[in-house]
C-alpha cells in the first residue's frame, strides 16, 4: 500500500459540492480516503482573471499504481463535466497526483512529485495541515519549510 496525497480544486459552479462528490468517488476500488484537509479558498494561479479556487488536499491509501491511479482520477474528472479548455484555466473539477510515496518519476502522462506543487500555497498550506513534517522525495525538504519559504498567494482556510 502507498501513502498518497491529492490535490482536488474547483472553481466552477457549486465548488464545494463538486469537491464532496469527489472525495465520494475517490473511496472505494483500491483507494481509501484517509484524512482529508480542510478547504480553502484560494487567489487564481497563473491566470488570475478567473474565479477564486476551492482547495483541499486528501491523503489516501492505494495498491494501484501510478498511471492506474492517474485513469482512475482523469476518470472522475471526466465524469463531474471537466472540459480542458485553457492550461491553468477554470475547471469544475481538478485532481492533481501531488506525492505518491516517495516515487519519482518522470513520464510525458504524470510526473511525480507533481512538478509544480512546491510553488503553489494552495497544494502546500492544506498538504502541511495533514503533515508538515512529510519530506519531499527530490529535494529533502520538509512540507513546512518548503511553505514557509513561499510568499503571496492569498488563501484562507474555510
Ligand atoms: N489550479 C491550476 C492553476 N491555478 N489556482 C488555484 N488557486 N487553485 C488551483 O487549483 C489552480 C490554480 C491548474 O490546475
Ligand atoms: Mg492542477
Ligand atoms: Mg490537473
Amino acid at each position: 500500500m502507498k501513502l498518497v496525497y491529492l490535490g482536488l480544486g474547483s472553481n466552477i459552479g457549486d465548488r464545494e459540492a463538486m469537491l464532496q462528490a469527489a472525495l465520494q468517488e475517490l473511496d472505494h476500488d483500491g483507494l481509501s480516503v484517509n484524512r482529508t484537509s480542510s478547504f480553502y479558498e484560494t487567489e487564481p494561479v497563473g491566470l488570475t482573471d478567473q474565479r477564486w479556487f476551492l482547495n483541499m488536499v486528501v491523503e489516501v491509501e492505494t495498491d494501484l499504481f501510478p498511471l492506474q491511479l492517474l485513469r482512475r482520477t482523469q476518470h472522475i474528472e471526466a465524469q463531474f463535466g471537466r472540459l480542458r479548455t485553457l492550461p491553468n484555466g477554470p475547471r469544475t473539477l481538478d485532481i492533481d497526483i501531488l506525492l505518491y510515496g516517495d516515487s519519482v518519476l518522470k513520464m510525458s502522462e504524470l510526473q511525480l512529485p507533481h512538478p509544480r506543487y512546491r510553488e503553489r500555497r494552495f497544494t502546500l498550506a492544506p498538504l502541511a495541515e495533514l503533515n508538515p513534517e512529510l519530506r519531499d522525495p527530490v529535494t529533502g525538504q520538509t512540507v513546512a519549510a518548503m511553505l514557509g519559504a513561499l510568499d503571496g498567494q492569498a488563501i484562507r482556510r474555510v
